[in-house]
């Protein structure tokens, strides 16, 4: 049994949910995992055994513009590590995680402990923001002074390699499936009639609507696909985007055909109806997104930025195009949507490409990380 520190974004975000699910299933195999962040994550259940929760808070005042986070985070992860006699801090987004991280370490050594921080990069991290003139020397030195780094595909670690001067090996590892989330059977399959006609297609979008999404274009993608295929578009999550995207909507005046759902928690819930699931991201690290979608036998139509060439197969999975090339996205997605044998081999490949990514397959990856630091050997 190990004890583990988990640093992350508590949000709907991808690299939160990524964070909540392992330190979960973490815990569910003994181990104790306490998270340390700012709220409660938002998938993180609490009746699970093993599980602790410590909240971190910046106190507010008058002379500070922009509160110091960092600061608050890392005086938390020191009293968490002496209080649980923790053995790693695993923190998820290099910013500013991997730099708090890197201020603990030191507070803890000078106080005759040596505590193992690991960081994982998730994309933007590096790609968006991480890189910016205004982030990049700091990234680059909590990266290098990290125990351990790990990149949740070959994508970004070329990316990171690529942006930074690191000097530290990273290693691999995907994101991940809870497939018991999954199963077939705990899903009312009746309840289909309420969210489209038994002819039409039910095509899903989900993300956090930031301009790296490529929203506008999920919209121009699938008011192409309607004028072969009758179909209904379901718009889950939130974020900036959202307003704009429901203009675009009305204009083509298709909004009895697409749906915005907002946030959820049951993705999985709606996914097991979908026939399509649409990623024309700028760039996706790895894409989450449509591994959660496959788990749950839906076919992706994804641009083929990032890592997500190492998640959608091409002519198997679905089909991955350029970004921005909306008519090649189109004729992809009929050609998978117009027959039923093509459909449902589709969904079975999608499906069945998605199990190399369980949680049973990936969870060993991380603890043999944790115990190459602790033990020497995984
Ligand atoms: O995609 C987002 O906007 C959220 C972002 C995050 O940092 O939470 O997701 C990133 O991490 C996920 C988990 O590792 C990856 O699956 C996503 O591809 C990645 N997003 C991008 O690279 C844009």
């Amino acid at each position: 049994m190990m004890k583990i520190g988990i640093v992350c974004y508590p949000t709907y975000g991808g690299s939160g949910v990524v964070a909540t699910e392992l330190g979960m299933a973490l815990a569910n195999k003994g181990h104790e995992v306490h998270f340390i962040t700012y709220n409660q994550p938002v998938r993180l259940d609490f009746l699970n055994k093993n599980i602790y929760f410590h909240e971190v808070f910046v106190e507010e005042y008058p002379l500070f513009i922009y509160q110091p986070y960092e600061l608050a985070l890392s005086s938390k992860m020191v009293e968490v590590v002496i209080q649980y006699d923790i053995q790693i801090l695993h923190v998820h987004y290099a910013i500013p995680h991997a730099y708090a991280a890197y201020m603990a370490k030191q507070i803890l050594k000078d106080k005759g402990i040596n505590i193992k921080v690991v960081t994982t990069l998730h994309g933007t991290d590096i790609t968006l923001v991480g890189s910016h003139p205004d982030y990049k020397t700091a990234v680059e030195f909590s990266i290098n002074s990290s125990d351990a780094v790990t990149a949740v595909s070959k994508s970004l670690k070329n990316d990171t390699l690529r942006l930074f001067d690191i000097k530290k090996e990273i290693d691999v590892i995907y994101n991940f499936i809870d497939f018991e989330k999954y199963q077939d059977e705990q899903f009312d399959k009746s309840n289909r009639a309420n969210l489209a006609n038994e002819n039409e297609r039910i095509i899903i979008h989900t993300s956090n609507f930031r301009p790296v999404k490529r929203v506008h274009d999920v919209i121009e993608i699938f008011n192409k696909i309607l004028q072969k295929i009758p179909a209904k578009l379901l718009m889950i999550g939130d974020g900036p985007l959202r307003e704009n995207v429901e203009k675009l909507v009305k204009s083509y005046n298709i909004q009895d055909k697409v749906f915005f759902l907002g946030k959820t928690d049951d993705v999985n819930r709606l996914l097991c109806h979908a026939d399509l699931f649409l990623l024309p991201s700028e760039t996706e690290s790895f894409g989450l997104a449509a591994l959660e979608a496959m788990a749950a036998k839906t076919p992706v139509i994804s641009s083929n930025a990032g890592g997500l060439s190492e998640v959608n197969i091409h002519g198997t999975t679905g089909y991955l195009s350029d970004v921005g090339n909306i008519n090649d996205m189109v004729n992809n997605a009929i050609k998978i949507l117009s027959d039923e044998k093509t459909l449902n081999q589709f969904k079975m490949n999608a499906y069945n490409h998605s199990l190399q990514f369980c949680q049973d397959n990936i969870l060993p990856q991380y603890e043999c990380v944790y115990r190459k630091l602790i033990h020497g050997c995984c």
